[in-house]
């Protein structure tokens, strides 16, 4: 049992005495403060409800970091692929250098909208939970049949599945013509550059890296950014 010498009585009687100073205090500092403007006080707030949502989801990282392609982190893309009127969530992900050259994916995923606040992690069910090495997501009607379809840009090309109308999708990539793109896509996104009524896709690249030609840290003259030695 903790047993209270009179030094710590007289500190409890001091933090008693404080709070019963900042509970007086408190109403007439508060009378003082300005009120807030009608318009400041209309302003929407914004609560983070993530604990209560359901959602999971942690992006892989690499603390070390020690290659550039581990220092980037992953995207987010909104897509309501079941068309309910609810945007739906999803998250792309990517294993560290260690892990590709031994064979282990990063686990993407999508979160289904349950219209009350909560999602539901629909990912394995859908079929988009490896795509790649993902960086970022765009979300675009490739074959308007009024569903949207998802391509995910990746360290190794990009990967794009088609939405088949029932929650599930299916790789496309080679039947599309994408396959042939073996760059570092960072990003991607769909756009009707020529207005004839089918989306168009850029994707832009970053740097060359092989995987199996790494170079170690000091071998060669290193990126700076700022004082910060990268390769
Ligand atoms: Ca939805
Ligand atoms: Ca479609």
């Amino acid at each position: 049992m903790m047993r209270w010498n009179n030094d710590r009585w007289r500190s409890a009687a001091r933090r008693v005495t404080a709070w019963i100073l900042v509970a007086t205090l408190a109403p007439a500092a508060w009378a003082q403060a300005p009120k807030p403007s009608a318009a400041a006080s209309d302003l929407t707030q914004l609560v983070d409800i993530t604990a209560k949502s359901g959602i999971h989801f942690m992006h892989l990282t690499s603390p070390a970091k020690k290659y550039i392609v581990e220092s980037m982190s992953g995207g987010v893309a909104l897509i309501d692929y079941d068309r309910d009127g609810w945007p739906d969530i999803f998250f792309t992900n990517a294993p560290d250098v260690d892990m590709s050259l031994a064979g282990t994916k990063a686990r993407s995923a999508l979160y289904h909208n349950n219209h009350d606040g909560t999602f539901t992690d629909v990912t394995e069910k859908a079929g988009v939970g490896y795509p790649c090495w993902a960086m970022g997501a765009a979300v675009g009607d490739v074959n308007n049949d009024g569903w949207p379809d998802l391509l995910v840009s990746c360290f190794g090309g990009v990967v794009l599945y088609r939405n088949n109308g029932d929650g599930t999708f299916t790789d496309v990539t080679k039947a599309s013509g994408l396959s042939s793109d073996a760059g570092w896509a960072t990003g991607a996104t769909f756009g009707d550059y020529d207005n004839d009524g089918y989306v168009d896709l850029f994707v832009p690249h970053y740097v060359d890296l092989d995987l199996k030609d790494l170079p170690t840290l000091g071998s060669k003259k290193p990126c700076m950014y700022h004082e910060l030695a990268v390769q």
